[in-house]
């Protein structure tokens, strides 16, 4: 069984997440969507709104393939966590040459310190290219639309999140 790891702060899922993931489902068995948590920064989703948040967004847009994913947090290094949870893919979302430039540092040192893990670059479908998790939670906390850039359980939670 093939089990690949998708790494992220998920804070909170965006479409973009939802379109790496539907590549990775098609790679492996099983993803691990691993929640990195950092000591001291404060989200604006706690790790256990977000594995509720991209529970229900799975399972509304995969469907049965939703049992495929797991939601699970790390603190340390990303090779750890793949490790830990038996995975042998590293799964990554590319949107632009910024991605690139650092997403294959992370590759190439990963590479050296874990060469038992192999990293795999998702390319972003067009319609997703240019959403970024800091954008969406700029827009919804100034009043705007962000149905177009998330699943429809994350804009209404947004929506909560910026009411309250
Ligand atoms: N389209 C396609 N892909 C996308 C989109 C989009 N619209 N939005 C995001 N993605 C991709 C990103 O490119 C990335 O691959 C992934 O989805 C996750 O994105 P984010 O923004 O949620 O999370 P990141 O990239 O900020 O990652 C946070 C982590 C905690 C995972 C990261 O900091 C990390 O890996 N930390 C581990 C520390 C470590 O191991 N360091 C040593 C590395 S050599």
């Amino acid at each position: 069984m093939t089990i690949a790891l998708y790494a992220g702060s998920f804070d909170p899922m965006t479409n973009g997440h939802i379109d790496v993931l539907k590549g990775a489902l098609s790679l492996a068995d099983e993803i691990v969507v691993a929640i990195g948590i950092h000591p001291g920064k404060s989200p604006l989703f706690s790790f256990e709104e977000r594995v509720a948040l991209i529970g229900k967004a799975a399972k509304a847009i995969f469907g049965a393939d939703a049992q495929r994913i797991r939601v699970v947090s790390f603190d340390g290094l990303v090779i750890d966590a793949a490790r830990a949870h038996g995975a042998t893919l590293m799964v990554r979302g590319l949107r632009d040459g910024t991605d690139f430039d650092y997403e294959m540092q992370m590759a190439g040192m990963n590479g050296i310190m874990a060469p038992d893990l192999q990293t795999v670059f998702l390319p972003a479908s067009a319609t997703v290219r240019a959403v970024t998790g800091t954008l969406v939670r700029q827009i919804a906390s100034m009043g705007g639309d962000i149905s177009p850039f998330v699943p429809a359980v994350v804009a209404g939670a947004l929506k909560t999140k910026f009411q309250s």
